[in-house]
């Protein structure tokens, strides 16, 4: 879209069920914010929008995991992730939620406004209910094994491990994360979106006239959808959180959670009106506004199909964009919360912006990083030793090391103020320089309007390296030891100054939307206001007046030492839980110190062993290691603590079978009568994994 009067940039609605982490921040926040950034450099009318999503299956489980209530568990992560953002610089127009009366209202609307159109189709179908909470299985309610990927880790939903989005009929072993209960049948009605009778309209709109600048891991997505065939979706569950559907013969349900987030987007737009004094209408139905959905690819089908699709029905513009990353990988696997292999945003803002030597720095070397290994095209790599490089050898003696090295120049050998620039004595390394700096904002520019962030960022960085080549060259330092004998030498002097100098003031506001706090101290340097970062300003030499004294320098970027990297390692090392149940291990190498005695099978024989299925588990107060298990043996239950809390968690060893040593003499631990075993084993590297059934068995099943 060409020149369009205004502009709404969106981030994906984080779910409140939990600390969001860098992969997070790197897919869809970081992008976001630069170009919001960017263009409220360039004057352009800009909102942009972003909230909790408070709905979903997601929620109600995190606060049984909890011991709280829904409305415990939204009220603390809304709050927790709004303060990551903030203290990550991430700089929304607004932060709304989706558990405002506003949203609810306007979601409903929507909906009634579809479903009025005769837009929407009801079905009764049999759906998967756990009879002992009486609750029916939706989403994350139910999970199972993948059926693309055989992790056992998939819900009713989406599979955990490798992303595939899924409906509860596909599980292999369906079972209640309610109960660990195996569920039944039972009918129910939800109405449906039908997406096949928008085919053609997807077709032409994302294959064909946006087939040119949608990412290509974008549209391929999209193609994949359309052309696998579009099943009507159900909008509405039966569940007693969420939006409530309004309609009188729809009671106990509520609207799908990723029917009403994406309308998130427009409550949001509206709050922010209210609290602007603002019209909210021209953003979602001037078609010249330009919409733009960052997202991580999980979320393509929603944003490009679902999402665009409730739009037009109810007449609305549609994205012109959704540059939607691939994942992050954290020291060579994926990040998971699971298995804690995780880096959490809040992690970093403790161990380094909130630390004595940390502030905008940390948040700028974060930010830098980040946008440096974007996974724009593909799935990358955050590398703890990769940061330190970064900033180190880039942040630190690239850039850093250009603008002090000028600052300290110009203090020396001009008085501490801007040197005048002599056009008459003008050398092939000034107006090499010249023309680069006016190239590079041209450069810069076209690559954010791609979304092509990453690139952006290595060419203002790469007008940093010129700049100290230029230095190198012109020797400012050298030429000034001449000066007794020749004097006009100061002219030399004076225009690579004056040029290092222009160079720094441009740096500042190229770098401004990736790093906002560097380009803050910068104006500081430089004794100037904000407005000098207005984007016309780049590409000239024009921002500094001859004459004007600066201030001393000050360093920009601190050095991450070896020892600070060496910590996070070990810290996420330490806290891994466990590995994917399907990922590939070498076999340990056989050893076996101190054999035990050879025994005879009565021996064997005294061992009473039973598969068992957990039905519940809470972590041990006060013990790390520990948790305590609830486990069916069929004709009687029983409590038992276990060492394995570094290597499940509680919720993931809900519905697990598990083999018990029943006849073991009960055993007090933190207080709480351990009355069993259950066998794990354990792999070379320390892991512990359950021993079970290859498939599963009645509960109280003998084990021999
Ligand atoms: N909350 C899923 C996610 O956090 C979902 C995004 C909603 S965007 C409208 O990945
Ligand atoms: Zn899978």
């Amino acid at each position: 879209m060409t020149d369009p009067k205004r502009y709404l940039i969106t981030s994906a609605l984080p779910y409140a069920n939990g600390l969001k982490h860098v992969g997070h921040l790197a897919g869809a926040y970081i992008p976001a914010d630069i170009y919001a950034r960017y263009l409220r450099a360039q004057k352009r009318d800009v909102v942009f929008v972003c909230g909790s999503d408070e709905h979903g299956t997601a929620i109600p489980i995190q606060a049984m995991k909890e011991g709280t209530t829904p409305q415990t568990i939204i009220d603390k992560y809304h709050q927790a992730m709004k303060e990551d953002f903030d203290d990550l610089d991430i700089s929304f127009d607004i932060y709304h939620r989706t558990s405002s009366p506003l949203h609810h209202e306007t979601a409903q609307e929507f909906f009634t406004k579809l479903n009025d159109a005769g837009e929407l189709e009801t079905k009764e179908t049999e759906q998967f209910f756990d009879e002992s909470t009486k609750t029916f299985l939706a989403d994350r309610y139910i999970k199972g094994t993948c059926p693309n990927c055989g992790s056992d880790r998939a819900f009713g939903d989406q599979c955990e491990n490798c992303g595939t989005t899924l409906s509860p009929d596909e599980l292999i072993n369906p079972v209640s994360t309610l109960s660990g209960a195996t569920p039944i049948k039972k009918k129910t009605t939800h109405w449906y979106l039908p997406l096949g009778k928008h085919e053609q309209f997807l077709r032409e709109w994302i294959l064909e006239e946006h087939k040119d600048d949608w990412r290509v891991t974008v549209s391929g997505q999209c193609k994949g959808w359309i052309d696998g065939g579009l099943q009507s979706r159900a909008v509405t569950r039966d569940l007693d959180w969420g939006v409530k559907v309004p309609l009188k013969d729809a009671d106990g349900k509520v609207l799908y959670v990723w029917f009403d987030a994406p309308i998130g987007y427009i409550s949001a737009t509206k709050q922010w009106a209210i609290d602007n004094k603002k019209d909210w209408k021209p953003y979602w139905e001037d078609k010249d506004t330009k919409l733009v959905h960052f997202i991580g690819k999980d979320n393509i089908v929603f944003h490009c199909i679902i999402f665009p699709i409730m739009l037009k029905l109810h007449g609305n513009i549609l994205p012109d964009n959704v540059p939607a990353n691939e994942f992050l990988n954290l020291e060579g696997d994926k990040m998971s919360t699971s298995r804690n292999w995780k880096l959490e945003m809040r992690d970093y803002i403790t161990d380094f912006v909130k630390k004595e030597n940390g502030g905008g720095q940390c948040v700028d070397m974060l930010r830098y990083y980040l946008t440096q290994i974007a996974p724009e095209t593909k799935d990358s790599e955050f590398m703890w030793k990769g940061f330190q490089d970064a900033v180190n050898s880039e942040l630190v003696s690239v850039f850093g090391n250009y603008v002090n090295r000028t600052f300290v120049l110009m203090h020396k050998l001009c008085g501490g103020k801007v040197p005048t620039l002599h056009e008459d004595v003008l050398d092939d390394n000034d107006k090499f320089l010249i023309a680069e700096i006016e190239n590079t904002k041209a450069e810069v520019q076209s690559a954010i309007e791609y979304y092509h962030f990453k690139d952006a960022l290595f060419q203002i960085i790469d007008l940093s390296r010129k700049g100290n080549q230029y230095m190198q060259k012109k020797e400012p330092w050298i030429v000034a030891k001449q000066l007794a004998e020749n004097p006009a030498a100061q002219k030399q002097i004076d225009n690579s100054l004056h040029i290092c100098l222009q160079l720094c003031a441009n740096l500042a506001v190229l770098i401004n939307p990736f790093l906002p706090n560097t380009a803050k101290k910068m104006l500081h340097m430089m004794k100037v206001v904000d407005k000098m970062l207005d984007w016309e300003n780049a590409g000239k030499l024009k921002l500094l007046s001859v004459g004007y004294s600066l201030r001393e320098p000050q360093l920009l970027f601190r050095k991450i030492e070896d020892t600070e990297i060496a910590e996070q390692i070990e810290k996420l090392k330490s806290g891994l839980i466990k590995p994917e149940t399907n990922t590939k291990m070498e076999t340990p190498k056989a050893e076996t110190p101190n054999p035990k005695p050879e025994i005879v099978y009565d021996d064997f024989a005294k061992l009473e062993l039973k598969a068992g299925t957990v039905t519940a588990c809470e972590k041990v107060a006060k013990a790390d290691k520990l948790l305590k298990l609830e486990v069916d043996l069929g004709a009687e239950k029983r409590t038992i603590v276990s060492g394995i809390a570094l290597h499940y968690t509680p919720e993931e060893m809900v519905g697990k079978q598990v083999v018990v040593v029943t006849n073991l003499a009960p055993r007090k631990m933190k207080g709480i009568e351990s009355q069993g075993m259950i066998l794990t084993a354990e792999d070379s590297d320390g892991k512990l994994q359950l021993l079970k059934p290859e498939n599963a068995v009645s509960p109280g099943s003998n084990v021999s």
